[in-house]
C-alpha cells in the first residue's frame, strides 16, 4: 500500500511523491504536444525500458482515458504508471483526447490496435460508440480493460469501478439532504450527457430521491450537463440559479463541474445559501471548504483505479484471468482483486471530505 498511500496521505515522502507527479505530468504533457500536431500516439513513459515484476516484461499497454485535460485524470493515470511499471509491462503510453465526446476516443483506439498494443484501458465517454473500435482491437489480439466509467459490457474483458455505483449516489443524496435541512429544490450538475458512470449514479439518485420517504420534500427540478468542461460548467451553475431561484442545493457527480460549480458560489451573493456537495478533488476543493462555499463531499482514491486497472490489464494478458466472474488477481500493493458479477471490480470505498479532514489528503 506505501505507494499508493503517497499519492493520497501527506506524509514524509513528499520528495517521492513529487517526483513522481512531476514525470507524469510530463508524459502528459508530452500527450498533448503530440496530439496538438495532429500525432495519435502518446509518450512512451515506461522509463527507459526498465521493468519490474515477472514474465512477459515485453507487453504493451495504454491508457485512454475520457480526456487528457482533466486534473481527475492526472491523478488516475500517476495510478496507473505506477501500476504499470510494477506490473511488468515493457511499454505504458497515455492517449486521449481534450474533450469526452461520444467518439472522441475511437481514431485513438484504432491506432492503438494498429501498433498491436497488448491491453488497452478505458474510461468510456460513450458505452457504444467505442464499441466497433473496441472490437478490432480484440481480434487483433488486445485485452480492453474499462476503467472509471465502462463500455457496453460486451465490448471489454472487465471494468474496474472505482466504487458501487449505487453507494456513490446514494452518498450524495444523502449529503445533500443534510446540508439542505431535508426540504426543498435541488439540481444535478453532470459532466456530458453520454458518460455511463454519471448516468448510473444519475438513476440510483432519481430512485432514491423518489422511493425514500426521508426525501419526500426534496424536488429534483432539473439535471444539467458542464461536459467536464470548467467554462460550460461555471455557466451552466450560473444558468441553473437563475431558471431556479428558490434552489437549495446542487450535486455534481463531476471533480470538474463541482470545482467550476464552487468557483461561481463562492463570489455570488448564493455562497453558504445554496448548498454544493458531489464528486470532487481534495485539492480543487479545499479553498472552497475553508471559504465556507462547501461542506461536505465525496470521492475515491483515484490513483487506485488506475493502479489495479493495470494489474488487471497484466492479469488477462498473461491469461492468469478472463474476467469471469470469480477471478481473482494481484494488485500488487493493494493486495488481491475479485472480478465480480459482470466483470466488474470494485477498488474502494468513498472517502467523505470536510474541513476536518481534508488537510489529510494530497490529490
Ligand atoms: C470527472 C469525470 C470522471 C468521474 C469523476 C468523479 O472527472 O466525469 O469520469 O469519475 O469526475
Amino acid at each position: 500500500m506505501e505507494l499508493i498511500r503517497n499519492y493520497t496521505k501527506r506524509g514524509n515522502t513528499g520528495k517521492r511523491r513529487a517526483a513522481r507527479r512531476i514525470a507524469s505530468f510530463a508524459a502528459i504533457a508530452t500527450s498533448l504536444a503530440l496530439i496538438a500536431t495532429g500525432c495519435a500516439s502518446g509518450a512512451d513513459t515506461s522509463g527507459g525500458g526498465e521493468t519490474s515484476g515477472d514474465a512477459g516484461g515485453d507487453l504493451s499497454i495504454t491508457f485512454i482515458p475520457k480526456q487528457l485535460n482533466n486534473p481527475y485524470t492526472d491523478v488516475v493515470l500517476g495510478g496507473g504508471e505506477e501500476g504499470a511499471e510494477e506490473a511488468g509491462f515493457a511499454a505504458t503510453e497515455i492517449v486521449g483526447p481534450l474533450e469526452a465526446s461520444a467518439s472522441s476516443q475511437v481514431s485513438f483506439i484504432n491506432a492503438e490496435t494498429q501498433a498491436g498494443t497488448n491491453v488497452i484501458v478505458i474510461a468510456a465517454n460513450d458505452p457504444d460508440a467505442v464499441g466497433p473500435a473496441l472490437e478490432e482491437a480484440r481480434s487483433a489480439g488486445a485485452k480492453i480493460v474499462a476503467f472509471d466509467s465502462d463500455t457496453n459490457p460486451k465490448y471489454r474483458d472487465v471494468f474496474i469501478s472505482q466504487v458501487v455505483a449505487k453507494g456513490v449516489a446514494l452518498i450524495q443524496v444523502k449529503l445533500i439532504a443534510e446540508q439542505i435541512g431535508g426540504a426543498g429544490e435541488i439540481a444535478i450538475l453532470s459532466a456530458t450527457a453520454n458518460a455511463t458512470n454519471q448516468n448510473e449514479w444519475i438513476k440510483f439518485m432519481e430512485e432514491e430521491l423518489a422511493s425514500n420517504p426521508e426525501y419526500k420534500d426534496i424536488k429534483l427540478v432539473t439535471t444539467v450537463y458542464g461536459d467536464d468542461d470548467d467554462t460550460k460548467s461555471f455557466q451552466e451553475a450560473q444558468g441553473l440559479m437563475q431558471a431556479y431561484p428558490n434552489l437549495k442545493g446542487i450535486i455534481s457527480p463531476t471533480t470538474v463541474g463541482i470545482a467550476a460549480t464552487a468557483r461561481y458560489l463562492s463570489t455570488s451573493e448564493y455562497k453558504g445559501k445554496v448548498a454544493l456537495t458531489g464528486l470532487g478533488l481534495p485539492n480543487e476543493m479545499r479553498p472552497f471548504v475553508k471559504d465556507g462555499t462547501v461542506t461536505e463531499f465525496a470521492l475515491w482514491d483515484p490513483a487506485q483505479l488506475g493502479y489495479v486497472a493495470a494489474f488487471a490489464g497484466k492479469a488477462l494478458a498473461d491469461g492468469t484471468i478472463t474476467g469471469a466472474e470469480g477471478d481473482t488477481f494481484e494488485a500488487g500493493e493493494l493486495g488481491e482483486r475479485e472480478v465480480g458479477e459482470g466483470g466488474v471490480v470494485i477498488v474502494g470505498p468513498p472517502t467523505q471530505f470536510t474541513a476536518d479532514n481534508i488537510d489529510e489528503y494530497d490529490f
